[in-house]
């Protein structure tokens, strides 16, 4: 009896446990060793952050990314407006150890209250094709907790290329630094609608110039309530911007280290905030969270400045020890290609349904 339940418990071990993934090296780091994806929103320091060049694609602007971030680099890549995002990996999965902060995630909020907060997910390679192509699932923040009723889930926006970059010479009243307020238009899924602005001292078009279509629009993600107050006046403008709780990038001083440092035991399901257990973490991704313009400091952006496994040794653990599970009963059910059921049956006349052969998963359809 004992061996058949622990046959079970290694067989669902061997469905699992594929999806972790370290990297053929002779010494992991703790660092971000690539950036996928970086797809910001528009904003006043696109094109800049890092700097696009004539004849970039998207995929090269994800390369100048990891030359910011990867190992330690710390140079700033900033992700624009809300929903703006970057993706990157380890040379590793990254455990998630019960109770314990999991990764570290570095943004450049100079001091309290001077927060673009940015929303974090994970998500598990779980087509093991080492593509971040699988569930992305949110750590919930401070905000589900003590702004219920004015965060948005669901939230999906789409801002279109500006129509001009030419400065008409009407004084704004808004703030006299900007330069063209009807500058970025968007339109989001709550019937709002408005425009990011441009301000004299980023003159660069704001819209993604490796971006060839003429809309970008993120969506299905959660709004987090705006945070910025003017405490001064039009001419002399003084914006706070509140820093949040807890469980946000780019949301309180690096120096922080507990405050910049996030638990994966907070993944929640994007929409419904439902939460999901991960044992694992293979990609991680940042996004902008809030969709505000301030005076002369422009559209709330969130920047970022690198990344760390708080727990390298205990990550490389276990995914040995989970690799060396699967290879144990690789071997128990590699014999003469014969069909085994989840339960670790032998089965001679299989039905539709998932089976183990030579030890991989099998499916008869
Ligand atoms: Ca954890
Ligand atoms: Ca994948
Ligand atoms: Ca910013
Ligand atoms: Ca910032």
């Amino acid at each position: 009896m004992m061996k058949k339940i622990l046959m079970i418990l290694a067989l669902m071990g061997t469905l699992t446990a594929e999806a972790q993934r370290m990297d053929d090296v002779t010494e992991h780091s703790k660092y971000i060793k690539v950036v996928d994806e970086y797809v910001p929103a528009p904003g006043q320091f696109i094109n800049t952050m890092p700097p696009y060049e004539e004849g970039d694609d998207a995929y090269k602007m994800a390369q100048k990314c990891t030359e910011c971030l990867a190992n330690n680099k710390k140079d700033m890549v900033c992700l624009g407006g809300y929903g703006g995002y970057i993706t990157f990996h380890f040379d590793h999965s990254i455990a998630n150890v019960k109770g314990q902060k999991d990764v570290l995630i570095l943004g450049n909020c100079a001091f309290e209250n001077n927060s673009e907060p940015g929303i974090v997910m994970v998500s598990k390679d779980v087509n093991n094709n080492g593509l971040p192509d699988d569930p992305w699932y949110e750590l919930k923040g401070s905000a589900d907790v003590d702004s219920v009723g004015k965060v948005v889930y669901g939230y999906s926006i789409t801002y279109s290329r500006p129509i001009t970059e030419e400065y008409d010479g009407k004084a704004s009243e808004i703030s006299k630094d900007i330069t063209i307020e009807k500058y970025i238009p968007w339109e989001d899924n709550r019937g709002g609608a408005g425009y990011m602005h441009k301000n004299r001292f980023h003159e660069q078009t704001y819209y993604p110039q490796w971006v060839s279509e003429n809309q970008i629009t993120f969506g299905e993600q959660t709004l987090l309530p705006r945070n910025a107050t003017n405490t001064g006046s039009y001419d002399q403008e003084n914006w706070l911007l509140k820093s949040l709780a807890w469980g946000y990038v780019d949301n309180k001083p690096n120096a922080d280290q507990d405050a910049s440092s996030f638990d994966f035991d907070n993944a929640v399901e994007v929409v419904s905030r439902t939460p999901v257990e991960i044992d694992f973490v293979d990609f991680i991704r940042v996004y902008t969270g809030i969709n505000q313009d301030c005076g002369w400091i422009g559209e709330t952006s969130t920047e970022i400045m690198g990344a760390e496994d708080l727990h390298l040794d205990t990550s490389i653990q276990r995914i040995k020890d989970a690799l060396a599970g699967v290879e144990s009963i690789k071997k128990e059910t590699t014999i003469n290609g014969e069909l085994y059921d989840l339960q670790g049956r032998k089965i001679k006349a299989p039905g539709k349904g998932l089976y183990i052969k030579n030890g991989k998963k099998y499916i008869i359809k």
